[in-house]
């Protein structure tokens, strides 16, 4: 067949100059396709003798053969082709360094938060939790405040806009006490509990911020005593200032879910506060109203408590002499308590 060597030359030329998938595919119909020139040489065979149409036959579909295979052969070089291209493209450098993450930094009035929660843990305190958005019951009435205290007034409480389920106004918790209530009416006694939180009041000037820390504790028993809400917070005193170096007084005091109350005082004998009573907290023996509120029996339990404001024992703690420091969010000064 003297036309079939020059039509697989071509061929070949054709399938080695395809440079990708669909090239390669249109070159092949040119050849092998139904109108493809070696498809229409089978087709003139018609025309020869048996003899010659044998031979010729067999020649072409020998040439066909190497058209495909050498067809598939440049079908997996483009697939291949393909493939280096788009790894080349998609590379990733894993020996990149990392674009890395701002870390945040604990706020100074958290760490003190997690301090107390640690040292009152140590010494067999639980911790209570509750809401923010409050019952009046749970904020005032059960905590012995008269119905018209002056702190239930809008001048300082912040009311909500709500209602709950039952029909009772909601105010922003002004005080922690509320979580103490709830505590106290769910677990029965003795109670070792501290509430840490955030606390809410119509108070704003340069030491007064409308949303600011407290914690309180509690511990209800039948034989507990002033002498040991004493020793309790004298033992925290130091622990938090970390020296033994540190004097407390009681001094009385009045709050309507206490009697009799006290304040607390504390004096450093060293440090820039050295010889200075300064306030830290207040306590009491809590009112047998309250206790009863508890739903205990006011005879048989005794319960004393203490509140203090986290931001007061930071300042303290760290020299810190303005409160708004706290809220500005001013990073050269959060960074000094970042890890
Ligand atoms: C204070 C001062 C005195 C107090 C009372 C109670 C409760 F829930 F037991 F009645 N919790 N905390 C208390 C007592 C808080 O803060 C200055």
């Amino acid at each position: 067949m003297r036309d079939l060597d020059p039509i697989v030359e071509r061929a070949l030329a054709a399938f080695r100059a395809a440079d990708d998938a669909p090239a390669l595919e249109n070159a092949k119909a040119l050849f092998l396709g139904k109108t493809g020139e070696l498809t229409a040489l089978l087709k003139s065979l018609g025309g020869l003798d048996p003899e010659a149409r044998k031979t010729a036959g067999a020649a072409i579909n020998a040439a066909k053969t190497v058209l495909e295979q050498a067809l598939e052969a440049r079908r997996a070089d483009l697939a291949d082709a393909r493939l280096q291209a788009r790894l080349a493209e998609e590379a990733l450098d894993v020996t990149l360094p990392g674009r890395g993450r701002g870390v945040g930094g604990i706020h100074p009035v958290i760490r003190t938060w997690q301090r107390i929660e640690e040292i009152f843990h140590s010494i067999g305190f639980s911790v209570a939790d509750g809401p923010e958005i409050e019952t009046d019951w749970c904020n005032f009435t059960a905590l012995n405040n008269p119905e018209n205290h002056p702190a239930r007034s809008m001048q300082d409480t912040f009311y909500v806009d709500l209602k709950d389920a039952a029909g009772r106004n909601l105010l922003l918790r002004t005080h922690t006490s509320p979580m103490q209530v709830r505590y106290a009416r769910q677990h029965p006694p003795p109670i070792k509990v501290i509430a840490p939180g955030r606390t809410y009041r119509v108070d704003s000037d340069a030491t007064h911020s409308p949303m600011f820390h407290q914690v309180e504790g509690l511990w209800i028993a039948e034989d507990v005593s002033f002498a040991d809400l004493k020793g309790v917070y004298t033992d925290f005193l130091r622990r938090f200032f970390e020296t033994d170096a540190l004097q407390v007084r009681f001094r009385p005091s009045f709050f309507p879910f206490t009697e009799p109350s006290a304040e607390i005082d504390m004096q450093f004998a060293q440090g820039p506060w050295k010889g200075r009573w300064l306030e830290i907290s207040g306590a009491g023996q809590v009112h047998p109203t309250v206790v009863r509120n508890f739903g205990l029996d006011p005879e048989r339990y005794l319960g004393f408590a203490f509140g203090s404001g986290l931001e007061r024992l930071t300042m303290l703690r760290y020299g810190i002499d303005d409160l708004r420091l706290f809220f500005d969010g001013d990073l050269r000064f959060l960074r000094q308590f970042a890890t």
